[in-house]
């Protein structure tokens, strides 16, 4: 007999666990968390067949409530399926244990509430608790008491890398050290990087800014959330955004530093030869992280890796500016003395990024993620935007229009893609803009999400996400998209905007063709083995299982080309529930933000949009095929020479 290796053993392990305790995949894909009473209602049916086929709704009881015709759409690259849709919107009766049946295939048991959102977004936000970093996790805060934990990294003090990197460079590291304590955790690693913050924090504190004019400013009010701030008389969503912006204050290098810098660090064809001692006053270093890759599991409290603070870029300076700057006019009447620290930091770290408008990230060290971006113009766009919409001085508005936002906001929301998160801003910010540069920047806003509706319709599964490129945390670049929906609604109340924001999240809770939820804890069939260092249950029985709310990165099509159990998978089943396979099972506090905007977005605007079933998925056929458009960049060749785990690679 063949021996398995001890990683294949532990593969077959965890697939048992899995199929032991959940239900087997349904033929019928729904959104688990269930469908709003009168919100749009699709399910998604693979079929070949060409005609409509019939389908019934049953209650709870086994009595038939609703019946229709499927409508076939065709063939999908994405999910490499023909699919039906399911389009029960008309069916407004709440209540638990529906199944939608086409000949003998059912669906789930799903139920159609008045608020299936709102335990989505609750559970998302504890997820940043309990990535606190420098803090005990407390059980009183936590749904399970094995959930709770000692400080990790309290305090986490470091000094800059010195040795040697990847490549053999010799880092002269520094004379000075940063009290980083706090912050959270990016995901299943201990490392905190300033870039993956600014998008999370700004997404988070982004969600606050709207939410009154969605209809429910106290969502996140004070005592909503688990958190020891929980009577602290200040709104939760708040108290759980700002101990990342403390962290990304802690980042920012004092005035009067000098440090040695390798200007060519990040280039693309650059070797790095020669360092340059400058003036770094008001830099932010990029991350505090482990100097070696940790293990799973590893609970933060006894990772005793040695802690670096890696060098400072122009980009992760211009993440701090624009969440410092937002600070500053978020927490203006709640704490004045706050709100102007964080302005300070904001104009600090500003000038520090004009002096060195081009220093970028080195991805050459180990024991951490790279987050290297090598055009910041994006960071800039990003950084003016949320500096003129809080102080509204002329020359971030120059700036802007030097940098075209008015022309081109940029298509994508991401950690290294920040220009749109800016021109979302900017344009619903009371007083913000002249009226030309408003109207002008809605347009193109509107422009972007007519485009995501139109890709939905396209879509089998419904997804504002064309093609067959499904990136790393593909999850997040759906819900992403999700929140350009969500502020053209804001702008001009379009049922269809919202709609699609109900399709991105029914996907990412189970319309999807592995009939999965990504989030834990939530739906009939969610991901259970995240990759995480201390939710590692799978690994280690010690350890605890996930909280609930915690989203999976979702499929990632360059798992397609790697030898594996993936191998050749459709783009949108390039995922395993797998805690070894970073490279879809990962979590990350950028990617639960969106989840949480998302969920809080359609329950605080659930008595407000307009009732009416959703044109713009009925009656839609998929023109043709669509083909791998874009070619799948290798999940080794994004890695670089990084071994994240220490154990094999799950993909
Ligand atoms: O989300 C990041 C993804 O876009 C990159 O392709 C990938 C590889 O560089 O890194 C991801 O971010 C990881 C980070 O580097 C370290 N912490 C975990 C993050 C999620 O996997």
């Amino acid at each position: 007999m063949r021996r398995l290796s001890p990683s294949l053993l532990g593969a077959a392990a965890v697939l048992l666990t899995t199929a032991a305790t959940q239900a087997p995949p349904a033929p019928i894909r729904i959104g688990q968390a269930g469908f709003e009473t009168r919100g749009p209602k699709i399910a998604v049916l693979p079929s070949t067949q060409a005609r409509a086929l019939a389908w019934t709704l049953t209650d709870a009881s086994g009595k038939t409530v609703a019946s229709g015709q499927t409508i076939p759409v065709g063939a999908d690259a994405a999910s490499g399926e023909s699919v039906h849709r399911i389009d029960l919107g008309s069916f407004r009766t709440p209540g638990t244990g529906y199944r939608l049946h086409v000949g003998a295939t059912a669906s789930h048991p799903f139920a159609i509430a008045d608020r299936p959102f709102a335990p989505v977004a609750t559970a998302a936000m504890a997820f940043f608790y309990q990535q606190r970093s420098g803090v005990p996790i407390l059980p009183a805060f936590v749904e399970r008491k094995d959930l709770a934990r000692p400080a990790g990294h309290a305090p986490d003090i470091a000094t800059c890398f010195a040795g040697r990197d990847q490549k053999g460079v010799k880092w002269p590291g520094c004379d000075y050290k940063l009290d980083a304590t706090g912050g959270w955790y990016d995901a299943g690693d201990h490392g905190k990087y300033v870039v993956n913050g600014g998008v999370s924090t700004w997404t988070l504190l982004d969600l606050h800014e709207r939410l009154a004019a969605f209809g429910d400013a106290n969502a996140f009010a004070n005592g909503r959330l688990a958190l020891p701030e929980r009577a602290n008389g200040k709104d939760d969503l708040l108290d759980e955004a700002r101990v990342e912006v403390g962290f990304l204050l802690a980042m920012q290098i004092p005035d009067g530093t000098k440090l040695a810098i390798a200007p060519d660090a990040g280039v693309a064809g650059k070797a790095i030869t020669r360092f340059e001692t400058i003036d770094a006053s008001g830099l932010v270093h990029t991350k505090i992280a482990d100097e070696n890759w940790t293990g799973i599991p590893t609970a933060p409290a006894d990772d005793h890796q040695t802690r670096f603070l890696y060098p400072p870029s122009t980009a992760a300076t211009l993440n701090m500016v624009g969440v410092a700057a937002q600070c500053a006019r978020i927490w203006r009447t709640i704490d004045p003395a706050f709100a102007t620290k964080c302005l300070t930091a904001a104009r600090r770290g500003w000038a520090a990024a004009l002096r060195h408008p081009n220093l970028l990230t080195s991805s050459d060290f180990t024991g951490s993620g790279g987050y290297g971006d090598p055009d910041v113009r994006d960071e800039f766009t990003f950084a003016a935007a949320q500096l003129y919409a809080t102080t509204k001085e002329p020359a971030f508005l120059n700036r802007l229009r030097k940098d075209g936002i008015f022309t081109d906001p940029g298509a994508d929301i991401g950690w290294g893609s920040l220009s749109l998160a800016g021109a979302l801003t900017l344009a619903t910010v009371p007083d913000a803009l002249p009226a030309d540069d408003r109207a002008n920047l809605r347009s193109r806003i509107i422009a972007l999400a007519d485009g995501f509706v139109a890709a939905g319709n396209r879509s089998g599964y419904g997804i504002p996400f064309g093609g067959t490129n499904y990136p790393w945390g593909s999850s997040s670049s759906i819900l992403n998209r999700a929140i350009v929906l969500g502020v053209a609604w804001q702008i001009d109340r379009k049922p269809a905007y919202r709609d699609a924001v109900v399709a991105s999240l029914d996907y990412i809770l189970g319309r999807n063709p592995l009939d999965r939820s990504y989030v834990t804890g939530i739906g009939t069939r969610p991901v259970q083995h995240p990759h995480h260092r201390f939710w590692a249950a799978a690994a280690d029985k010690r350890y605890p299982a996930p909280t609930t709310g915690v989203l999976s990165g979702g499929p990632n099509s360059a798992a397609a080309n790697e030898p594996g159990p993936m191998k050749g998978c459709a783009p949108q089943t390039c995922w395993i529930d797998d805690y070894r396979a970073f490279t879809v099972n990962e979590v990350a506090i950028n990617w639960n933000a969106p989840l949480v905007w998302t969920a809080a977005f359609l329950d605080a605007t659930r008595a407000r949009w307009v009732d009416q079933t959703p044109r713009s998925l009925r009656d839609r056929r998929l023109p043709a095929l669509e083909r791998h458009a874009t070619p799948c960049p290798s999940v080794r060749s994004r890695m670089g020479r990084h071994d994240r785990t220490g154990a094999p690679r799950g993909a």
